[in-house]
């Protein structure tokens, strides 16, 4: 099946998941639901997720519940990009293609549904029917540790406010984005693979994987920053360079990012060289996110 095919109906059958696995939004409180519900459902490439479904799929046809872990990762996902278009933090109107949800719903509402949306992955996670033998703690702790503030998403973006307007080593650089970006993706392959029974070498290749992956994906956020353009992203461009945020441009140049960005994931492919073919779509994957243009 190509890639396209393939990636159109893992985010068919992840809608309908996330749909269920909302609040209605005839259910009160309506505004806080109804903004859950719009961050959520609003498009969205689903990465993570699909990332999550494919990792597992590397060792057997994925088992039952693991929905539920891909729907739990697109919450967290989501939760982020709600608070991170905030007033305090990145202050954007647009996600998506549309009004972000404070400018939506309002400033209050759009920090509940961010909060209530994180809290929901962890209610969904703890509930979702599993495998036996259960890898159930060891993926809630993997998820958690990977959204906290020792090196995961909540660290990352603390570490990238503190950077607006100062220069930063190219070091300091791939940490924060290792943190706000690497992290939750390398999760989103570990725990599918984690779900899936993957041993430990296994295990240990896909977290390179995911690891290398994460820094490419937002090496080119970066880069589209700069080269594309706000209809084709859905969400503001230029602004990088006009926060002075710590960017992979800002530091290296465009050209030599894009190179570093194709040489993790060259790297990150060559992590799958002894899954064969049973890896084939998560090279794909990581292809075209190289070369993706929104
Ligand atoms: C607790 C205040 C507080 C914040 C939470 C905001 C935050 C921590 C973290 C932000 C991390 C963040 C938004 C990083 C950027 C990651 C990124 C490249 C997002 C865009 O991902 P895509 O392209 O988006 O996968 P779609 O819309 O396709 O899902």
């Amino acid at each position: 099946m190509v890639l396209t095919t393939r990636l159109a109906k893992h985010r068919a059958r992840l809608n309908q998941h996330l749909r269920r696995l909302l609040p209605p939004a005839q259910e009160v409180p309506l505004t806080l639901h109804r903004a859950m519900r719009y961050s959520v459902l609003g498009g969205g490439k689903r990465i993570r997720p699909i990332l999550c479904l494919e990792a597992a799929a590397v060792f057997r046809r994925p088992p039952a519940g693991i929905a539920e872990l891909a729907c739990a990762i697109e919450f967290i996902h989501t939760y982020s990009l709600i608070h991170d278009d905030l007033p305090a933090l990145d202050n954007d109107d647009l996600r998506r293609g549309r009004p972000t949800c404070h400018k939506k719903f309002g400033e209050a509402a759009a920090i509940l549904a961010g909060d209530a949306l994180l809290t929901l992955a962890f209610e969904v996670l703890a509930r979702m029917r599993r495998p036996a033998p259960s890898p159930h703690a060891a993926i809630i702790r993997e998820l958690a540790a990977a959204v906290g503030t020792r090196g995961g998403m909540i660290a990352g973006q603390m570490a990238d406010l503190e950077a607006e307007g100062r220069r930063v080593s190219a070091r300091q650089l791939e940490a924060i984005h290792r943190g706000k970006t690497g992290a939750l993706i390398r999760a989103s392959v570990r725990t599918g693979a984690l779900f899936a029974g993957a041993d430990g070498p296994s295990l240990q290749r896909l977290s390179r994987f995911g690891a290398k992956l994460g820094l490419a994906f937002q090496i080119v956020d970066d880069v589209l920053d700069v080269r594309s353009s706000t209809r084709r992203l859905g969400k503001t461009t230029h602004k990088d360079a006009a926060l002075g945020k710590a960017t992979y441009p800002a530091v290296h140049g465009l050209e030599k990012s894009q190179r570093m960005a194709g040489k993790l994931v060259q790297e990150a492919c060559d992590d799958l060289k002894p899954f064969g073919r049973r890896a084939d779509t998560l090279r794909e994957i990581a292809r075209y996110l190289l070369t993706r243009a929104a």
